[in-house]
């Protein structure tokens, strides 16, 4: 009996020794040490040992037990420590290495321009105004001299709300919100998104932005008038431009102009963008038309006033050469990662 139980002792002790996994120890496990394992097999036989050596075996059986199991757990520690010696060679962190350089986004070139015109004007001393997208009559068209008659609605048709609202279909609605809000003397801009039931080309979209300026004090002018537009042009190109002033109308000002902006994507030759004309509506403008201020309650006996409708989208379009208007809501990726 006891030569086998050496037997077991050193075959146990080798293959524990020798497991290289923890699943082959937990074989040897329940091979030395479960229910029906060959130590416990031995256990079982103790009580059939004669009495005078039963004690004697029955010690040498639980020291063998206690030793495989010590061994079994001694293995499985190195097994594991190996483990977290092979991690910590192979998936070591070095906290020294260059981070990953995530792509980063930007703003869109309109809010880019938008940006900089903001800046160009607050630091002419105009304040910053917002208007909402949705629109009432009264702020799109009435106070701006456009009564529900006048045909001038015509060339700014829109989408109607059933309440008898609108989508505004520019910003001079933040004119209005501007005199109702603060007394003269004034200067403000408004930017804005804008929307037009519109036959869509190269330079016209249905929904663009604008940015909407008004300046009111006593004895404004056209010099005035002209002397901002020069700034600001001169600012977001940063070189001599080619404009040209022409009479326009508009039911809110008089006079009132076009500043016309050289064509930059065909050097005024003519193309699909300058409709073939070498020229670019910009900014219509003028002086504030008297009944204008007086709706808004503002004596134009004693103040007078500009104001413009700068054609943002068409401003951007000018400033990076994009020949078409629709790239820029395109949404395509391949067209902003350009700015
Ligand atoms: C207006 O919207 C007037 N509210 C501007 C104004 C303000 C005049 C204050 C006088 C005083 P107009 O419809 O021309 O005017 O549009 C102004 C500018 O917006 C145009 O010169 C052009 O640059 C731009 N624009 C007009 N329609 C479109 C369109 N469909 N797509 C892109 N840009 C447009």
């Amino acid at each position: 009996m006891q030569e086998k139980l050496d037997q077991l002792h050193a075959e146990a002790l080798e293959a524990v020794r020798s497991a290289e996994s923890k699943e082959a120890i937990e074989e040897l496990r329940v091979k030395y040490l479960g229910r029906k394992g060959e130590v416990t097999t031995f256990s079982k036989q103790i009580k059939d040992v004669p009495k005078e050596q039963r004690r004697e075996f029955g010690q040498a059986v639980n020291e063998l037990k206690q030793i495989v199991t010590f061994e079994i757990d001694a293995r499985l520690n190195v097994l594991k420590k190996g483990r977290f010696d092979a991690i910590e060679e192979t998936e070591r962190i070095d906290v020294t290495l260059p981070g990953l350089n995530p792509p980063r986004g930007h703003l869109h070139p309109l809010t880019q321009i938008q940006s900089e015109l903001e800046d160009i004007f607050t630091s002419m001393g105009f304040a910053i105004l917002d208007g909402p997208e949705l629109e009432t009559d009264e702020n799109n068209f009435e106070k701006l001299n456009i009564p529900g008659d006048h045909p001038a609605r015509d060339m700014q048709d829109t989408f109607w709300t059933k309440d008898g609202n609108l989508l505004r279909t520019h910003t001079s609605p933040i004119q209005i919100r501007g005199m109702a809000k603060m007394k003269p003397p004034m200067r403000v801009v408004g930017p804005g998104r804008v929307f037009r039931y519109e036959n869509i080309d190269a330079s016209h979209e249905h929904t663009f932005y604008q940015m909407e300026g008004l300046m009111i004090d006593r004895n404004i002018s056209v010099a005035h008038l002209i002397h901002f537009m020069r700034t600001l042009l001169g600012e977001i190109f940063q070189s001599e431009v080619k404009v040209r002033l022409r009479p326009g109308y508009f039911p809110f000002v008089e006079p009132g102009f076009e500043l016309d902006f050289n064509c930059r994507i065909c050097g005024g030759k003519g193309c699909s963008t300058c409709k073939h004309t070498g020229w670019v509506e910009l900014i219509p403008c003028g002086l504030v038309h008297p009944n204008v201020l007086r709706m808004s309650g503002i004596d134009p006996d004693k103040w007078s006033g500009f104001a413009f409708g700068l054609g943002l989208s068409r401003l951007v379009m000018m400033r990076y050469t994009i020949d078409d208007i629709r790239h820029m809501l395109s949404g395509d990726l391949r067209f902003v990662e350009q700015f």
